[in-house]
């Protein structure tokens, strides 16, 4: 069984590609263009929406990252998304931050930028991803484990790391010393160095 990926280098995309290499995979991959106003149309005849990733399994497409993340772990059974209790709640909920917040964010940081809203809007969004990134560094320092959740890497992890290298945005956002050191450890992994390849993407956030 081999997957389809529609990705974009470098885009939150990216995240699946490095949980497929985490967890084995066949993946054929399949680039987009994102970046024009008009939509590709390969991939809108899988996504309306014209958006990054969508996974196809068997002819069937399935979209929305955190949706195919906690499918593909539940599928392919991972620590990386523990099975049950607290312990999955916590991975879900970091999941979830990177997913709906923290790339959130991003997007309506972009979305300001690009439609030329005011300097304090902007501003006011560029404040607002730096808390996030703060709280990553709070979260890691809190409970001293390394990763988000804790002493074991989980699917948020790559998300966020994922995230982390975006440079589209007039800021350069400040990371702690253990975010760093825990962009680095993700990044480092070979199912991440794999996918940066295979993207043709560098990593600079770790540096
Ligand atoms: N909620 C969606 C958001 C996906 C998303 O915003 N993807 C970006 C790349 S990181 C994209 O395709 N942007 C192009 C566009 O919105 O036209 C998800 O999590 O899958």
């Amino acid at each position: 069984m081999r997957y389809e990926l529609y990705y974009s280098p470098g885009a939150c995309s990216m995240a699946i590609h490095v949980l497929l290499n985490e967890l084995g995979q066949e993946v054929d991959l399949l680039k987009a263009d994102i970046s024009s106003a008009t939509k590709d149309p390969q991939l809108e005849k899988v996504n309306p929406r014209g958006q990054v990733p969508v996974l196809v399994e068997n002819g069937k497409a399935l979209r929305e990252g955190g949706a195919i993340a906690v499918y593909l772990c539940d599928k392919h059974s991972t620590a990386l998304l523990p099975k049950e209790g607290w312990a999955r709640a916590q991975a879900l909920q970091w999941l979830m931050f990177a997913n709906a917040s923290l790339h959130v964010g991003y997007s309506k940081a972009m979305f300001i930028k690009k439609t030329e809203g005011s300097e304090k809007q902007l501003e006011k969004a560029l404040d607002a991803i730096q808390t996030m990134w703060d709280e990553i560094e709070s979260q890691l320092e809190n409970h001293g484990g390394g990763y988000i959740c804790g002493k074991d890497i989980t699917v948020g992890d790559i998300l966020i790391t994922v995230i982390a290298n975006w440079g589209f945005l007039p800021r350069d956002f400040k990371f702690g010393s253990l975010t760093k050191t825990l962009l680095k450890t993700v990044s480092t992994r070979p199912a991440y160095q794999q996918a940066l390849q295979a993207e043709s993407v560098e990593y600079k956030a770790a540096a």
